[in-house]
């Protein structure tokens, strides 16, 4: 084979050259929609060949006077902006404004109403229009039109252009309706603005639900103003001694608005009736023997329980879901329930029966670790998938709902491989492979489907101590746990994946994402 293409040597060259020219001219003037890598892969791509460019005259238009979707308008002139160094400006229109705009529109009837989030892009030479059923769907539209551009559109500095897109028309729309990451800001504490960058992360890749682990052992981390000593002593450090921190009221307030405004609903969760030595700490009461711990910065777990026959215990509990139900609009409250070792398992169901009833009693749906399935579960409890299959068949037999977290799969805690300087091991090494190629429905038998929510990667911090870390650990794997969840599983195919996810590596550069450039991708870089 070698020697023949030797042969062939000036032809060859020629037509090197040729590609050449046709690769610089595909960098320059896209015209193959369906050649593009966004992630998720959208549901149906139709390319016709032209290209929309934006231009410093290019205004964005929405469809009538909502704020709402002014609000959408502006989030994608701000995403455009720094870059292109474009005005970009942002006005209702009640027509057609007409060639070399953008338009965004609600629209029920658009093709792409199949579900809440879907949307519809349809690009000509002439204009970019972006429709959906709802806001949230023209939001994730808006990702869309992030990643079609060339990468250097998310940089923070002015860019050369130009700024171009492929024209043909894509419709798309989630196969799971709950897609999402868990940051645990308990066993290191995390800010605010940490968590809006994680936030930003997830809104890049259409998930819409962030988990946040607010308690354990080692800290709590938000504040319970019936309870102060719970953040005053109880989040005054963390594992390894450090200072530790708390979020106040307002701040969670500030993160739930930011999430709102990607169209994310934070998951409040207060891990109970172990993980709970922070508040053991703080409050005497709470322990069986009247007696506080000693504050906690090791890495064990299953060594503390709530006292389970004190009515203390579930005045304290019912102070602690109201008041984060209040700052909270989402549906869900998550009470932990894991690795509850020091609890009897005849003291955990009752505990667990009675805590879904006070959830409920503030409006929510409990969310909990797989182990709650031992318990009586409410028919619109959630059990998380992470460790027990059996638990996941257990509370689909009491007609409860699964998200699917496999710790051997979507744990982004977990090393890639043994030279991973971050993580822990013990569900084994998550290669970037390993986490994408799994299917929620085909995971446990007797668990199909229409029993499944959706799929959440959990980040645990035992030892990530910050936002360097955090992105090592998240990036590449959050791509593919997104695409599991929005992608229909036949259409997801590793080999295929690989190479979209290797020209995530310029935006990953462009966002300045400390990522881990796993062997198995061929990475393209930025060229700056
Ligand atoms: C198990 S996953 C835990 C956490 C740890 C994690 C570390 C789960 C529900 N419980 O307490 O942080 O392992 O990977």
């Amino acid at each position: 084979m070698y020697y023949k293409k030797q042969k062939q040597i000036v032809p060859l060259l020629i037509l090197a050259v040729a590609m050449m020219i046709q690769v610089s001219c595909t960098k320059q003037e896209p015209s193959d929609l369906s050649a593009e890598s966004i992630i998720p892969k959208p549901v149906s791509v139709v390319s016709t060949g032209d290209y929309f460019t934006l231009r410093s005259n290019t205004d964005i238009y929405v469809m009538g006077e909502s704020s709402e979707l002014l609000d959408i308008g502006h989030y994608l002139a701000d995403r455009l902006r720094p870059s292109t160094g474009y005005s970009l400006n942002v006005k209702s229109t009640s027509g057609d404004p007409g060639r070399g705009s953008i338009l965004l529109a609600i629209e029920g009837s658009s093709g792409a109403d199949i579900n809440s989030e879907g949307y519809e892009l349809s690009i000509t030479g002439k204009q970019l229009r972006l429709t959906a059923a709802t806001h949230a769907g023209l939001f994730r539209g808006v990702q869309t039109i992030r990643q079609l551009l060339p990468a250097r559109i998310e940089m923070a500095e002015r860019q050369e252009g130009p700024w171009k897109i492929a024209s043909g028309t894509i419709s798309d729309y989630p196969e799971y309706s709950y897609r999402g990451a868990m940051l645990d800001v308990a066993r290191h504490f995390f800010g605010v603005d940490d968590v809006r960058r994680f936030i930003d992360f997830l809104a890049y890749y259409k998930m819409n639900r962030l988990h946040l682990h607010l308690s354990d052992d080692q800290g709590w981390r938000i504040e319970i103003k019936s309870w102060p000593n719970l953040t005053l002593h109880g989040g005054s450090t963390e594992v390894g001694g450090g200072p530790g921190g708390f979020f106040t009221q307002e701040q969670y307030r500030a993160i739930v608005d930011y999430a709102e405004e990607n169209y994310i609903t934070v998951v409040p969760e207060i891990d109970m009736p172990g993980h709970t030595n922070s508040a053991l700490a703080s409050y005497a009461e709470l322990n069986c023997d009247g007696r506080a711990t000693e504050l906690y910065t090791g890495i064990e777990v299953g060594f503390s329980s709530l006292c389970i026959d004190k009515e203390i215990t579930y005045k304290f509990i019912d102070d602690v879901i109201r008041e984060i139900s209040e700052m909270t609009p989402g549906p869900y409250f998550h009470i932990g329930g894991d690795e509850s070792h020091a609890t009897k398992l005849s003291d955990y169901i009752p505990f667990v029966e009675r805590v879904q009833e006070i959830a409920a009693s503030h409006g929510k749906q409990c969310i909990g670790w797989d182990e709650i399935a031992n318990a009586k579960l409410k028919p619109n409890s959630i059990a998380q998938n992470w460790a027990n299959p059996r638990n996941a068949v257990k509370a689909v037999e009491q007609g409860a709902k699964i998200l699917m977290s496999p710790s051997s799969k979507a744990y982004i805690d977990m090393k890639y491989d043994k030279t991973t300087k971050y993580g822990l091991q013990w569900a084994g090494f998550v290669e970037v492979d390993v986490s994408y190629n799994w299917d929620p429905a085909a995971l446990v038998p007797g668990v199909g489907k229409d029993d499944i929510v959706g799929v959440e990667s959990p980040l645990w911090t035992e030892n990530i101590t910050n936002i360097d870390e955090i992105e090592y650990m998240v990036f590449p794997r959050l791509a593919g746990i997104a695409e599991i969840g929005w992608t229909p599983a036949e259409s997801r195919k590793w080999e295929e994946y690989r190479t979209r996810l290797g020209k995530h590596g310029e935006r990953f550069d462009a966002m300045d994402i400390n990522y881990y450039k796993s062997p198995l991708v061929d990475w393209t870089a930025l060229d700056e």
